[in-house]
This record gives C-alpha cells, structure tokens and sequence, in this order.
C-alpha cells in the first residue's frame, strides 16, 4: 500500500490525527493489534478540556458529547470536615467536560467509517522501517494473516506506552525522565446515580479518594492503594465501605450499588525525548504518561496531534519543514506542563509520607481553597491552557 502518513495506533491520538490531515487532503492508513470493539471498550480518560472539546466541535466531531456528555464548571477538592467548591468560569472562563474516552474514541472511529479513512484493526507484527530516509515504510500482518506493506513519507507513532515507536526512537538517542509513584489507583465502573454532581478529590488520612462519573446513571469512582495491592484483596463491599470513610461528610451521603467494572492502575509520570526521529513522530503515550489525577493524559494527547498536525500539513502540502523540525520541542512544552501539574495534583492529594508532608499537603489544600490566585492556577491548568502554549 502506498500513503503520505502511516499512523501506528487507532487511540485517541491516531484516530485524531487522520481526521485531522484528511482535512487538510492528507492521505493516512491506521494500523491498530486490537479489535474495534476493544478498542471501544477500553475503559479510561474520562475528562475533556475546554481545547480538546473546542478542537472536536471544530472538526464536527462534538455532537455526541454535547448530547451524551456534561459541561463541568468546577470540581470539589475535599480534606476532613471541608469540601471545597473550584469555580472554574469565575477563575479563568473555561470548563471541562465529562466525556468518556470511550465515547470519543467511538466517535472518531465512526468518523474514519463515514470517511472511508483506512483503519485496519486486528493486525500483528507491526515493524517501522528506514524512518532516517525519506521513503520510511511499514510491515504487518493484517488480519487474515496476510503481510502487508506500507510505503509513506512520514510515520506517526501513537502505538501507546507499550507500542513498537518509542524504542526506535531510543535506539538513536533518547532521554527518559521517570517518577513512579509509591501508591496506585483502584477504580471502579458502577451502576448507580453519581452522589455527586461534580468531580471530588478527598484527601484522606486513610489515602486519596475521588468521585467522577460518565452519565447520570454510571458512576466513576477511585481509591488510593499501595503500588503491590491487587484486586483480589478489595471485595465490592471493601471498597464502598472505603469509598464512603474517605469522602464522608455531615450531611452527604455516598450511594453504593453493582461494580460493573474494578482495575488498579500503577501511577506514574514519564517523559520520553526527543518525540521525533527523521521521518517518525511520535505523540500521544508512546511519549508521556501522566498520573490521571490531573485529568491530563488524554488531553496531552490531542494537543500532541493538533501540533503535529499542523506540522505535516507544512511539510506534505507545502514542503516547508520548519513546524515538524521544532515538533518535538513545541510538543514537549507543554507535555511538561501537563507532567508539572500532574505531579502537582498527585503529590497535594496523596498519601505517602510521614506526619510533616500530610500537614504540607494540608497547607496546600486549605491555600488554594482561600486565594483565588492559587485557585486559578489549579483551574486554568486543569481546564487547560490554550493549545497555542
Ligand atoms: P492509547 O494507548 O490510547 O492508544 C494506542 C493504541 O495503539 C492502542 O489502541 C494500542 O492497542 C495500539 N497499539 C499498541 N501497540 C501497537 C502495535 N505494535 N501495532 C498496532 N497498534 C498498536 N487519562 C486521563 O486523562 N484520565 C484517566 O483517568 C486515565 N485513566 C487511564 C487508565 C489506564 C488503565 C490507562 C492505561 C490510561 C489512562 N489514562 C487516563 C491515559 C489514557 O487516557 C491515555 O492518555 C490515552 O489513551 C492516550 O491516547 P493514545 O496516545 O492514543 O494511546
Ligand atoms: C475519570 O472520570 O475517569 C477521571 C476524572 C478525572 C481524573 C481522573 C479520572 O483526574
């Protein structure tokens, strides 16, 4: 097969950057190991920043959200006996919206049909080749076992953490900065009404707690355990009984009811350098991976796309590669904003140190509920600073 871009990856940031160069008349093919439907499935991201949703509504991609999803003006951040009410319109004229990733990624697969933008899904042995050239290609076998080849200018890594683009990238030179974290996040899907109409993020001296959701009958929740704990040791009884300790307050009462889904997720920040190699781009997770309490890894991605986006437009239509020379650099700006803000978030919510950090974290929480400078700056980066930054 021949095509301008090869895109490695049919998540968010593939299945974006299709649309997006089909709209500048940029042909693309989207290969992606994992069928549709799991795809569809793959429970994640479920925070939309005012950027992303601006971009989608943009490319005639936000009709859904606006019907399926909700506008979120705010969030409560929550430490014993306060719940604090984050006013984001008031700070800084933006909100968010609770989407699920699921949804999005729906959508934009929806939008590849409608198109007839080439995904093939299903495919296995995915090699990058000659990406120092200027004829890099693709290999695979698609789904009836077939190997296939793409022949294209440009190749776009959004293969994810565990994708084959970053390592190519590492074998010419890479820096990777890297924190794990000394605590997970257990979360569950339920079938209940959310207690709440906003997102919740309690500190706890028993660990972080946070109440989200995905329509007003599903509700989305999180604890904080330790990085070794596994699900089996969390009952459906166990964990609303935590849920409940951690977010209580007089008055308010959090609703239990069936776990249609429960997972840990190990935190972690992490930052791959540079995000290009000759002819490879990468974006999207193959680069960064953010600790989710900043709402950011989604995010990031879609503003990694927008900028790359751009990128190729100059380079395939106009052959002026000055945008794709300075990619990386642009795109790592704000990937280290986001990494900032969410190494930020995390560190201020949760537990994991001795009696001086909670007291610290305290301080912290009871400084950005009382000046509305620090609380602005909490809004506009979780909101998301304009994706020109
Ligand atoms: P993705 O990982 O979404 O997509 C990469 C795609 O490439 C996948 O479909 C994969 O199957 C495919 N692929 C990989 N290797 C391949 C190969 N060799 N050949 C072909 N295809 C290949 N973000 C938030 O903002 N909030 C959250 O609460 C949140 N929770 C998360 C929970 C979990 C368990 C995980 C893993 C991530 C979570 N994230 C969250 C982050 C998540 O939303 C990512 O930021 C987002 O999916 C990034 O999108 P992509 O870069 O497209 O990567
Ligand atoms: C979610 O709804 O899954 C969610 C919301 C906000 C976060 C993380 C996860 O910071």
């Amino acid at each position: 097969m021949r095509t301008q871009v090869a895109i490695i990856g049919a998540g968010p940031a593939g299945l974006l950057l299709s649309h997006l160069l089909a709209r500048r008349g940029i042909e693309s093919i989207v290969i992606e190991n994992r069928s549709r439907a799991y795809v569809e499935a793959r429970l994640r991201a479920g925070v939309l920043e005012q950027g992303t949703v601006d971009l989608l509504d943009e490319i005639g991609l936000g009709k859904r959200l606006h019907v399926d999803g909700q506008r979120h003006d705010g969030i409560h951040l929550q430490w014993p006996g306060t719940r604090h009410r984050i006013d984001f319109p008031e700070l800084c004229g933006r909100s968010v919206w609770v989407y699920g990733q699921t949804e999005v990624v729906k959508d934009l697969i929806q939008a590849a049909v409608d198109t007839g933008q080439p995904v093939h899904f299903e495919v296995s042995d995915a090699q990058i080749h000659y990406v120092d050239g200027d004829s890099p290609s693709v290999t695979f076998t698609d789904a009836a076992g077939e190997p296939q080849r793409i022949d294209c200018d440009v190749i776009a890594g959004c293969d994810g953490f565990h994708g084959i683009s970053r390592p190519q990238v590492a074998a010419t030179g890479q820096q990777v900065f890297q924190r794990e974290y000394p605590f997970s996040w257990l979360g569950i899907l339920a079938a209940v009404p959310p207690s709440t109409d906003e997102l919740i993020y309690a500190w706890h001296p028993n660990g972080f707690a946070m109440h989200s959701m995905r329509s007003p009958e599903i509700s989305r929740l999180y604890l904080q355990v330790t990085p070794t704990d596994t699900i089996e040791n969390w009952s459906d009884d166990r964990i609303w009984s935590e849920l409940s300790t951690r977010m209580e307050l007089d008055g308010w009462h959090l609703a239990d009811g069936p776990v249609l889904e429960k997972g840990i997720t190990p935190m972690r920040s992490f930052v791959s350098a540079p995000m290009r190699r000759g002819r490879l781009f990468l974006a999207g997770d193959t680069a960064h991976i953010v600790p989710p309490t900043g709402a950011k890894g989604l995010n990031l991605a879609v503003a990694d796309v927008a900028v790359l986006d751009r990128a190729l437009g100059d380079l395939l239509n106009r052959g002026d590669s000055s945008l794709a020379d300075a990619y990386s650099e642009t795109a790592l700006r704000r990937v280290w904003r986001s990494t900032h803000f969410s190494w930020w978030m995390t560190s201020m919510l949760h537990r994991a140190g001795d009696e001086f950090d909670d007291q610290l974290q305290l301080s912290q929480l009871r400084y950005v509920a009382s000046s509305p400078a620090a609380a602005a700056s909490l809004a506009e980066n979780y909101t998301g600073l304009p994706l020109d930054r």
